[in-house]
């Protein structure tokens, strides 16, 4: 009986503080030039698959970029980082997040945040193209980022 509530009770702490306990704190950064293959105007990393609780800061390691969101995880707020500034978000719900640099949209600066399951694949499915098609350099860059969620 005893052992049986403990059970119970260490089952109940892992649902609750799980996330918490293990959070994770990531970082992005906002570059003007990446590494040698993947060229200018990126973030790195530019894709990443995070869970539940953990946060993302973008970082403005150079400056002209922020990070604005195209499609969040349904239920999820839309979010934009100021110019130049350090910006954190939290993940509190799963899916996928779309986002990009309004001023290097053109260059192809963009990225994802897969959090937990691809809840959303089918609204991120239809939006990408459309975001893509601003992409005037590098829009295979999007197909990347696409071809990384799982
Ligand atoms: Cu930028």
């Amino acid at each position: 009986m005893r052992s049986k509530l403990y059970a119970v009770i260490m089952t109940l702490s892992i649902t609750l503080f799980g996330h918490t306990a293990y959070a994770k704190e990531w970082q992005i950064q906002m570059l003007n030039y990446g590494s040698a293959e993947q060229g200018g105007m990126i973030f790195e990393p530019a894709f990443i698959h995070a869970q539940v609780g953990d946060t993302v800061t973008f970082l403005p390691n150079h400056s002209g970029h922020n990070a604005q969101s195209y499609v969040v995880p349904e239920g999820s707020q839309q979010w934009k980082s100021a110019l130049d500034k350090a910006y954190t978000i939290t993940l509190d719900t799963e899916g996928v997040h779309l986002y990009y640099c309004p001023p290097h949209l053109m260059m192809g600066m963009v990225g994802m945040i897969q959090v937990g399951d691809a809840k959303n694949q089918a609204l991120i499915d239809k939006k990408a193209p459309r975001l893509r098609s601003k992409m005037a350099l590098k829009p295979e860059r999007m197909d990347t980022l696409l071809n990384q969620i799982r």
